[in-house]
């Protein structure tokens, strides 16, 4: 009997940090890159609540080094310099702001949590919050930090040390940056209290950034000690925060997801990596009929899923050939298929458009980040690409969260590259990645109608601006998606936003 509890109990804890607590028939949540708190809160009022989005990543909200030096990179945020929630997105009042308002709206906030490291060595040493630093003497003043915190004695992890050194990679410096010792009492602490700060303000949850190059088992120690979600923000009592750990395994190194998988949810980089490839040429479509862990992937109660992150889209961290925004149409097909495919927890990305791999967000001369201006179509101006507000993008988080918890059924493919497949008797989705023309009648599983296809366009009153999908009695239907034709995509679903 006793064994029986410590199990059940065990298994409670995995699975504790792995709900993303997300509000009632949403499923999907978008990294809103770079974007200022007060833009964030508009969107979830205008956009994101509106349309059915779960949750925002946000970027790092704790104060980072600001290096002109570099003209202010993005990767800055990746260099914290206290705890104090004031960077180029917002204050601490603005921070809270723009969380109250989105959990009001039913979309959830997640922050991207730096606790592996502080900053690397620089000319500059101020912060974004005015803090200063004695980077020879690891002092942080603004936690405060001194050398006794840090990893001792001081290295720099090399590309060998993946292979076969764990150790090196947990207690040496990731790029030069000041490697945080989280067995230490204090430090733990330290980054408790910052996180329970966010939790008391009503986040969700966190992505824990380079949680590779930190131990599971001092992992564990910090999320035991947060707190739970805040009941005043909407949040059942007892729920956990949602913790997605950042762990980049594509095979091949020593340390492994698997590691981390019993603590929390895991980024699933395989995910991407194969979509990409599969969408690209590199594999034929066909065979993502076992899509999921036959494929090598997590649990899918265990993986964050997505195509592209901020880091990949731009060749930074590991692995390349990530499909992004650059690649439009290659890019809407992985993503769709990523929505209409129940495997894991979906995250979107929203970029900035970059040229150079470096260059920080819209900007003004005194490095002010510029909103994304709202254009009349949707989309958005001023040097941001919005993913998130692509029609056919957000109309597959329709499609998905309509199709709740429905399995894949009917799949049906072609030998090669165009497929096509169910999700119960609620929604249908096909795919032609092939250079000819998809003309064929298909069992959609769904009830005698009228549909509008919601990629070639979308209801509008009774109207429908793309094809319209004529299903039979015997649920066949005639489906065409040309090869030339802009997306090599066709959804349509038993929901409000497809059913004519
Ligand atoms: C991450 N995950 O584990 C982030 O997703 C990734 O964006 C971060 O790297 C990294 N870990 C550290 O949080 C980014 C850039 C790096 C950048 C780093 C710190 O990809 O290029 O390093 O943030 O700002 C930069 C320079 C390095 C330099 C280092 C230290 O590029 O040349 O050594 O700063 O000063
Ligand atoms: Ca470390």
């Amino acid at each position: 009997m006793m064994r029986f509890i410590l199990l059940l109990s065990a298994a409670s804890v995995a699975l504790a940090f792995k709900n993303p607590h997300y509000a009632s028939g949403r499923t999907t949540m978008v990294h809103l890159f770079e974007w200022k708190w007060d833009d964030i809160a508009a969107e979830c009022e205008r956009w994101l609540g509106p349309r059915g989005f779960g949750g925002v990543q946000v970027s790092p909200p704790n104060e980072n080094l600001v290096i002109w030096e570099r003209n202010r990179p993005w990767w800055e945020r990746y260099q914290p310099m206290s705890y104090r929630l004031v960077t180029r997105s917002g204050n601490e009042a603005q921070f809270a702001n723009m969380v109250r308002r989105c959990n009001n709206v039913g979309v959830r906030i997640y922050v991207d949590a730096i606790i592996n490291h502080m900053t690397g060595t620089w000319r500059e040493n101020v912060g974004t919050g005015g803090s200063t630093a004695n980077f020879g003497q690891w002092s942080y003043p603004g936690v405060p930090y001194g050398r006794n915190d840090f990893n001792w004695p001081q290295c720099v992890i090399q590309p060998s040390d993946y292979r076969n050194n764990p150790t090196r990679v947990r207690n040496c410096e990731l790029s030069g940056l000041k490697d945080l010792n989280q067995a230490s009492e204090y430090v733990r602490q330290m980054i408790v209290n910052y996180m329970n700060r966010l939790i008391d303000m009503g986040v969700a949850g966190f992505r824990i950034d380079a949680a590779k190059h930190m131990w599971p088992r001092d992992l564990r120690v910090i999320y035991d000690r947060l707190r739970n979600l805040n009941t005043g923000h909407g949040f059942p009592s007892g729920a956990r925060p949602y913790i997605f750990q950042e762990v980049i395994d594509l095979g091949g190194e020593a340390i492994s997801r698997d590691e981390y998988t019993p603590l929390a949810a895991v980024t699933e980089f395989r995910f991407g990596m194969e979509l990409s490839r599969a969408f690209t040429g590199g594999n034929q479509l066909r065979w993502l009929v076992n899509w999921g862990p036959q494929w090598g992937l997590l649990a899918s109660a265990d993986a964050l899923t997505f195509i592209d992150n901020h880091d990949n889209q731009r060749g930074h961290g590991a692995g390349g050939n990530i499909l992004s925004y650059k690649r439009a149409k290659q890019y809407k097909g992985a993503i769709a298929f990523m929505l209409a495919h129940p495997y894991g927890k979906p995250q979107l990305m929203s970029s900035f458009d970059f040229h150079d791999t470096e260059a920080g967000p819209p900007m003004d001369r005194s490095g002010n980040i510029i909103s994304p201006s709202i254009n009349s179509d949707n989309s958005c101006g001023n040097g941001w690409i919005c993913e998130h507000r692509w029609r056919q993008i957000a109309s597959m988080v329709v499609f998905r969260n309509h199709a709740a918890n429905a399995a894949v059924s009917n799949w049906w493919d072609n030998g090669s590259n165009q497929i096509a497949f169910c999700r119960g008797n609620r929604g249908f989705v096909a795919f032609n990645n092939n250079n000819w023309d998809l003309n064929q009648t298909l069992q959609t599983c769904l009830p005698a109608g009228s549909y509008c296809d919601i990629i070639s366009g979308e209801k509008s009153g009774n109207r429908c601006t793309g094809k319209t999908v004529t299903v039979g009695g015997d649920g066949r239907a005639h489906i065409s998606i040309g090869a030339n034709e802009f997306d090599m995509i066709l959804a349509i679903h038993t929901g409000a936003a497809s059913r004519l």
